[in-house]
This record gives structure tokens, sequence and C-alpha cells, in this order.
């Protein structure tokens, strides 16, 4: 089923038009009312009647997080300040947020979207979502709220932890869906599985949307399996919205992104140079339909692929990979450059291994993986742990070709994150 089935089947040579059309007139706008945009475009002296295909968007400077935050708060806004109705920040480090602006009908938008995602992965009116997300400056709970409200499910707005009630409210309302952090629902799940409540037959819910933090193919397949649930892969950042930029259909095989709300484009994140689909390279985002704070050619530092085949479910919005990680996520190792979602994969597939882990960086050629095994291995028998122990650092090593140091722990033995958790700490010193 559709939310709004002409937009999300549209032609492609329509859509490419539609996407034009709107392109030229985000120019436009903020060419007139944007001065820091003006002055890039007239540095490279560019008219918003030069753009005349979409693929002019390549001769147009790239947008990057040091813009935003060197126009913090308003600099960046396309309309005046009064017409604003609500401000998200990024989440994350110390020092100064990203702040973005919403107008009202960028609020409307933006839930639009979010309904178009429940609606493909089979939402109706008479579910009930339990959103953990933390509500307030973060965009997680409160944009997927208002797409909620306008697909009419019952909302349970209970934000993140308190684990022993977010159960409590799922038997009482008959929660049917979870939008939830991959890392709180690898905790909830193990919660219920300890607290001895069988999913399929003492709760409701049948599927859950994870996102706003990387993880594998190999996470959602437990998570599915320890909640007997349909797990749907949702990507979005504050900067575009929030929630609801891609989201995955039934098939669950890369995720829909809304190309008459944003221009997608995959880059070589060191020359800059734009990539054919399927080449893995980072995500650059342009706004179609942004009033309050529109953004061009945003540089998310999310390393992906656009999947350049039709998919089945009919809808002819591209689909993005699964995010395999982020440019500055990135970490080097006795000079081999590693991802922490590569890590992940290998610990997910282990078979002992439980719900959470940490790398910490020691010096240029040391790591160690701390992880958490199941608690029935520290059974006493020394050659349960030497063993598990053993295939952690061979698979490890085959995946990222160095040998790290494995640390097997109890269950609960490292901190748990209700939101983005920090898997990875720099203890090097430069
Ligand atoms: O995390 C928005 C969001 C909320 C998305 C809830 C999905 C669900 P930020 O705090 O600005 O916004 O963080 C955005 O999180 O650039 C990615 O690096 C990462 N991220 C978000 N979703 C995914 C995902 C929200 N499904 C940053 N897979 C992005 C991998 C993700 N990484």
């Amino acid at each position: 089923m559709f939310w709004n089935e002409e937009l999300e089947t549209i032609e492609e040579n329509k859509l490419r038009n539609l996407q034009l059309k709107l392109l030229r007139d985000t120019i436009g706008r903020v060419y007139f009312n944007v001065p820091f945009y003006r002055d890039r475009f007239q540095q490279i002296n560019l008219k918003p009647d030069d753009i005349n295909f979409v693929q002019d968007i390549n001769r147009l400077p790239f947008t990057t997080r040091e813009d935003i935050l060197n126009n913090y708060p308003t600099g960046l806004l396309a309309v005046p300040r009064d017409e604003m109705v609500r401000v998200h920040t990024s989440s994350g480090t110390t020092g100064k947020p990203k702040a973005i602006f919403f107008t009202k009908n960028d609020i409307d938008k933006a839930a639009d979207l979010i309904a178009r995602c429940l609606v493909m992965t089979g939402m109706r009116k008479n579910d009930v979502l339990q959103n953990m997300m933390t509500y307030g400056l973060f965009t997680g709970a409160l944009v997927m709220h208002y797409g909620a409200e306008k697909v009419g499910v019952l909302i349970v707005p209970s934000g993140p932890g308190n684990t022993e009630r977010q159960i409590m409210l799922m038997k009482d309302f008959h929660t049917t869906a979870l939008h939830i952090t991959p890392s709180y629902a690898l905790y909830l799940a193990d919660y219920i599985k300890t607290k001895g409540i069988e999913p399929a037959k003492d709760l409701y819910i049948k599927r859950a949307y994870l996102g706003a933090e990387p993880y594998s193919e190999e996470t959602r397949k437990k998570i599915e399996e320890m909640l007997s649930i349909d797990v749907f892969n949702s990507y979005g950042l504050s900067e575009m919205n929030g929630p609801g930029v891609a989201f995955e259909c039934e098939y669950k095989k890369g995720m829909h992104i809304w190309e008459d709300n944003f221009i997608v484009e995959i880059i070589d994140p060191d020359t800059g140079e734009v990539l054919q689909d399927g080449q893995k390279g980072e995500m650059v985002l342009t706004t179609l339909q942004r009033e309050g704070m529109p953004l061009i050619r945003y540089r998310t530092r999310d390393i992906t692929t656009i999947i350049p085949e039709r998919c089945p479910c009919g809808r002819t919005h591209r689909r993005i990979d699964r995010i395999f990680g982020r440019s500055d996520d990135m970490f080097i190792v006795k000079g081999v450059n590693i991802f922490p979602q590569q890590i992940e994969n290998v610990l997910m597939a282990t078979k002992g291994v439980a719900q959470n882990y940490q790398i910490v960086l020691e010096s240029l050629d040391n790591m160690i993986v701390k992880v958490e095994i199941a608690k029935d291995l520290f059974d006493g028998n020394v050659m349960h742990l030497v063993n598990l122990q053993n295939k952690i650092v061979e698979s490890l090593k085959k995946e990222i070709l160095v040998k790290p140091k494995v640390e097997l722990l109890e269950p609960g033995a490292l901190p748990f994150s209700e939101g983005k958790a920090k898997r990875v700490i720099d203890n090097r010193t430069l």
C-alpha cells in the first residue's frame, strides 16, 4: 500500500523533470535570500538560470557541516526568522550544535515523508507505535511523531529508557511497532529475554524501525530473531529533517530515498568527483522542498552506494544501501583503514556473543575489542572462553586484516546507551 501512490511510483523521466523544476526554484530562492549562497555562486559566476539540467548540480559548490556551524544559528535561513516554528539541533559533540530551522510547511512535508515510510512498511491506522527515541532537540522522536500522527496510528511517546516501564506500556497499550536505536533495541531484546517474556506470545510487536546510528545486517537479524519481528532500516539526519529521508520497504533490500524531496549524489570523499550508481562513496544531499533552510549539496559524510536496480515494490525512487559508516568514523590501526561496522559484523555473527561491545584504540598499532558474551559461557570451564576468544580474534583478522586484542566480558559490564551508542573510545595520544 502507498501513502501517495502517484508520487511514489512516478515515472522516472517525470521524476527528473520534477527534480529540475524544484532544483531551479531552490537555487533561485537561496540566491536571492541567503547571502552565504549568493556569495558562493557569485564566486563561480553562476546565476540561477544557468541550471538547465539536474546534472548541472555538479557545478555547484558543496555545503559542509562547518558552513552550517559558521552560520550558526540563523545565517542560512531563506525566509524571515518569524516564519520558523521549530528548531532542532544535531546530536552529539561538544561546542555549538548544528541548528536546523523549520517553517510550518517544512514540518508538514517532513511528516508527510514519514507517513510514506510507515505506510510502505505496512503500518495502518489501527497500529500502535511506541516511540523510544529521545524527545527534544533531537529530530528522532518529534519528526517521527508528527508523521505517525498523520497516518493516524496511536502513538505512545515513551522516549527511551526505563525498560521495565517500556515493557509495561507495550503490554497495556498493545504496541505493534517500535521506533528505537539499534543499540537500545539490542539491550531491550536481551532484557525481554532475561525476564522470560516470549515476544511472539506475550507481546503484540510486529515491526521495529531502527536508525540514527549505523548497525549491521547481523544486528538486524539478531533483533528480528530475539523479538520475532520485522526490522526496517530508517535513515536520516537533522540537516535533512531527521528521520524519513530514506526507508526500507517490505523487501528490506536498501532504503528508498525520496527523490522528489532530495537530490542524492555519491562522491569520492577525497576528490569530490561524482561516482556512478553502484559505486561506494560519500552521500551528498540537496533539499528540493525546504522553505526555511534549504541546503545545497550537503556533505553527509555517510558512506553508501546507490542501488541501480529497480525495486520490485514498484516505487521508482532509487534505494541507497545500508550506511557502511561515516567517513569520520574510520580509524587506522597498523596502517589499515577500519570502520567500526566491520567489527560489528563479525561480532554479531558469532555465536555466544551478547549485545554490547566497545572498541578501544590504544595506540597507532593496538586496539582492544571488548565484547559482552552470553552468561552461560562463564561456567567455570576456561576452555569455553579461550575458544571463543580465539574464534573472535581470527574472524576479526580475516575481516579487518589486523589482529586486535579481544576481551570477553559478562553481560552488563560495558556502559549501554538508550540513544546513540559510543562504540569507539580513542585513548591515543598524538
Ligand atoms: O539520527 C536522525 C534519525 C533519527 C534517523 C531517527 C533515523 C532515525 P542526527 O542526530 O543528525 O539525525 O544523526 C545523523 O546518524 O548522518 C548517520 O551517520 C547516522 N544515521 C542515521 N540513521 C542511520 C542509519 C538522526 N539507518 C547521522 N544507519 C547520519 C546508519 C545512520 N547510520
